[in-house]
């Protein structure tokens, strides 16, 4: 029976342990950089992979992703054929809805102009319009944007989606393929990135975007830093395009002191908060991955390599 590799500078392992060991007695995980001997690992448990890669671990059948994203184990560089899998969790999904949700409706209720006005003691009307009269569109309807859509869609927001291969959900305006995206954003008054960090959806975020949505609309980036051209940003918040923007993800977390996003009266900051897993919740699916992966089976929530995601 080989060990469990558990390696993150995020993630306690002491959280993932009892609930693991609960549905797989005889579980051995070992805690980066105490592992023992390579060869008995089996299965790696990463958020980042260590700087030396995972080549040292010859026996290496499944490589567990701590998150749903996996740009930060970059691919690339993983051991060559070993199979990928990345977290979805129902808690995790849960809290992107919510906090999708909460974004869209402080721009829609305009509690980020009332924010600025109550600084200033500015008694200013903004008369609300009804949510059916406001579409979200949201980038990438997969797991979480998917859940996202349908959360909007139940608070009465009209709701468009964009994704790579074309989709049909009810009550949601479906696009896709490279035009898709720029009809999708003429309509939305809100945008919500939830694409995984691709080679295609780097930089996805940018000015040829913010231009085709309408006047004054509003950017919430959930999905990662890397999607964002920050340079693009600033001229579109300051020109009025973009009304305001709400960043849960960075180029670089902690989002440094200096950067100039941190002082800008219409970006709110949150610090890649936007969800977690719960190890209680996800424990069972890394247990059944362990399995599948020691029975040589198809791993659940598998990532293909070649696309990504
Ligand atoms: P999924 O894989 O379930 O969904 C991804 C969606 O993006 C799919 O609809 C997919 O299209 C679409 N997509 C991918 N590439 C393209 C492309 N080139 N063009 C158009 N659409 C594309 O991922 P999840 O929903 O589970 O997660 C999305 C991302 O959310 C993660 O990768 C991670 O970066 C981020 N995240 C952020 C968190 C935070 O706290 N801020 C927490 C967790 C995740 P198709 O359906 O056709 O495949
Ligand atoms: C994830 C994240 O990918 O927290 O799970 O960003």
């Amino acid at each position: 029976m080989g060990a469990v590799l558990f390696c993150s500078n995020l993630d306690d392992p002491e959280e993932w342990r009892p609930p693991m060991t609960r549905l797989m007695p005889d579980l051995e995980l070992r805690v980066y950089p105490d592992f023992g001997k390579a060869e008995d690992i089996d299965v790696a448990m990463v958020w980042r992979p260590p700087a030396e890669g995972l080549g040292q671990f010859k026996s290496l059948k499944a490589i567990l992703s701590l998150g749903a994203g996996v740009d930060q184990l970059d691919l690339t560089k993983l051991p060559p054929g070993v199979p990928v899998a990345r977290l979805v969790d129902d808690v995790l999904t849960t809290a992107m809805a919510e906090y999708c949700l909460l974004a869209a409706l402080r721009y829609h209720r305009r509690l980020d102009v009332y924010e600025r006005n109550s600084r200033l003691k500015k008694w200013e009307y903004h008369i609300p319009r009804p949510a059916s009269q406001r579409t979200v569109g949201v980038l990438g309807i997969g797991v979480l944007g998917g859940a996202t859509a349908a959360k909007l869609k139940a608070n009465g927001f009209k709701v468009c989606g964009w994704s790579r291969s074309p989709k049909s959900i009810a009550g949601v305006e479906c696009f896709s393929g490279t035009d898709g995206i720029y009809k999708m954003a003429a309509k939305s008054e809100i945008v919500i990135c939830l694409l995984p960090l691709t080679s295609e959806t780097r930089g996805i975020l940018d000015k040829k975007l913010f231009d085709a949505m309408p006047q004054g609309s509003y950017l919430v980036n959930v999905g990662r830093g890397g999607h964002l051209n920050e340079d693009d940003l600033l001229p579109a918040l300051d020109s009025g395009r973009l009304g305001g923007a709400t960043l849960d993800v960075f180029q670089k977390e902690p989002l440094p002191q200096e950067h100039r996003f941190w002082n800008h009266p219409q970006i709110l900051i949150t610090p890649h908060v936007a969800s977690t897993g719960g190890a209680e919740t996800a424990a069972p699916q890394v247990v059944e991955n362990i399995r599948r992966a020691r029975a040589g089976k198809p791993l659940l929530n598998q990532v293909d390599r070649t696309k990504g995601y």
